[in-house]
């Protein structure tokens, strides 16, 4: 006999959508799992949702022969821009799988290597651009790592220069982004009534779509107008074919691919740094050992390829940066048949939405213990890693689903932390500031600022 998932007390029509809140929906799932255990259900608009914390539930339903992929809730409303490219695609729909077996190896450690300079050529305006405000400017990292991140992928992805730090504000494109994500999350949780009465709204989601679109197929005739001799993403998505189906991608498929690596290259990767720094200036014993590291192996010269693996205490703190701030911390996937989790004690249908919260999962004290909550990149040093439980640490999502975009954006935090930590004495432009957290899809530090004072010997 199976038990029944607890659920929150529900009101006609819309269920539980008032238990979600607007503005960081991500703390509703977390008080709801305090409130109602490892795994509850909601009723968010008819949609029924099962979420699950707990590291057990998570490992069990990270299993690609019983659950697959879901895009719902906000992932379904990015739709309306990316389709069934990578990211956003249903999991039966084949364009997923002619994109996956082409960008595979193109998204691999031995490709993105050869990226390195080119990303080296984006990190280093970063830092230019802190070396000459200097340590008086009053600098939002979230801002600055956006503008790396997205360059970055821009950049190595499809040689194009988007060049956001040279602008004052950020880039229309990237406003644009940010607006439409931001929003696409409103709309999943919207009544469709009220939905159809918001003209203004829909009307300037609708231009964001035409803004990013018209960027892409800009990209993409620019390309084919005047080829490079260069082997990147888009060169890549243009002639190859798939070895599965001989297939080539579609039109709408390459740019709609663009667009996701866009997407998905640069509010993760971003959030990641963002969090780091804090974690990082919260943490000034971990700092001070970073620091020595960083020394020790670079002294004053800029960071290599080789140096990455004689950095063993920044991968560490990468890690746990992740592990207590998962970018992105909600996925979804849902049973293949009717079957039941826990050891027989709840019954899940075939096609039911299960939301796994990685954010609260990576704080399951049966895992991490008592100081779950704290940061200690100790923990995650070689070896111990190697030796968590299976799917404990999971910020990249799982299985065939998981990011295609891992080795491209750990090479990229790992070039531009080390340089900053090389380069920087960094300090909080307020010491009192607590985390507070700004939700779009992903998630990230919100109101913080800093000074980044430059170091006399290592500049
Ligand atoms: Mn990324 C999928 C996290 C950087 C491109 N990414 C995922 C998923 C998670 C994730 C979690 C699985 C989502 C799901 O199950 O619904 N990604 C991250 C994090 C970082 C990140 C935490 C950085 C830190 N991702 C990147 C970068 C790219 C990228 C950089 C660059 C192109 N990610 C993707 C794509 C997918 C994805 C594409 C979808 C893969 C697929 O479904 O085939």
């Amino acid at each position: 006999m199976s038990l029944p998932i607890p659920q929150p007390p529900t009101i006609p029509f819309i269920g539980n959508i008032t238990a979600i809140e607007k503005d960081v929906p991500l703390r509703s799932f977390q008080l709801l799992a305090k409130t109602y255990g490892e795994i509850y259900q909601l009723d968010l608009l008819g949609r029924k949702v099962i979420a699950v914390s707990s590291h057990a539930l998570a490992n069990e339903v990270s299993n690609d022969t019983r659950f697959h992929k879901r895009v719902t809730g906000g992932l379904l409303e990015v739709r309306n821009l990316t389709g069934d490219a990578l990211f956003t695609a249903q999991d039966d729909e084949p364009n997923w799988g002619i994109a996956h077996r082409l960008l595979m190896p193109a998204f691999g450690t031995i490709a993105v290597k050869d990226m390195m300079e080119e990303m080296r050529d984006i990190s280093n305006q970063l830092l230019l651009k802190w070396e000459r405000f200097g340590p008086d400017a009053i600098i939002d990292p979230s801002e600055d790592f956006t503008r790396v991140a997205l360059d970055a992928i821009a950049y190595c992805s499809m040689s194009h220069r988007l060049n956001s730090f040279y602008t004052e504000q950020q880039p229309e494109f990237t406003v644009a982004m940010g607006d439409f994500l931001a929003e696409c999350g409103l709309r999943a949780n919207r009544p469709r009534v009220l939905q159809a009465v918001m003209r203004g709204m829909t009307a300037k989601y609708e231009a964001d779509i035409k803004t990013m679109r018209d960027l892409a197929n800009q990209i993409v005739a620019a390309r084919k107008a005047h080829p490079i001799p260069k082997h990147d993403l888009l060169d890549t998505m243009l002639n190859a074919r798939d070895p599965k189906t001989g297939e080539a991608m579609s039109q709408k498929s390459i740019s709609e691919n663009l667009l996701t690596f866009l997407i998905a290259g640069h509010e993760t990767s971003s959030g990641m740094m963002t969090f780091m720094v804090y974690f990082l200036l919260k943490n000034p014993e971990t700092m001070r050992k970073l620091r020595a590291q960083v020394d020790e192996v670079l002294g004053e010269r800029p960071v290599q390829y080789e140096d990455f693996a004689k950095l063993p205490y920044l991968i560490a703190v990468m890690r746990e940066t992740l592990r207590l701030a998962a970018t992105a911390p909600l996925r979804s996937t849902c049973p293949l048949e009717d079957t039941t989790i826990g050891g027989g004690k709840y019954a899940v249908k075939k096609g039911d939405t299960i939301v796994i919260q990685a954010w609260d999962m990576h704080r399951d004290p049966a895992v991490w213990g008592d100081d779950a909550e704290e940061f200690k990149p100790e923990r995650m040093l070689d070896g111990k890693f190697e030796a968590l439980p299976p799917n404990a640490w999971q910020p990249f999502g799982f299985g065939a689903r998981a990011c295609i975009g891992r080795a491209f954006a750990w090479q990229e935090v790992t070039l531009v932390m080390a340089s900053v930590v090389q380069k920087f004495d960094l300090s909080l432009v307020d010491p009192s500031y607590t985390l507070e957290i700004k939700q779009t899809l992903t998630v990230k530090p919100k109101g913080l600022r800093i000074h980044a004072s430059p170091r006399s010997a290592a500049v």
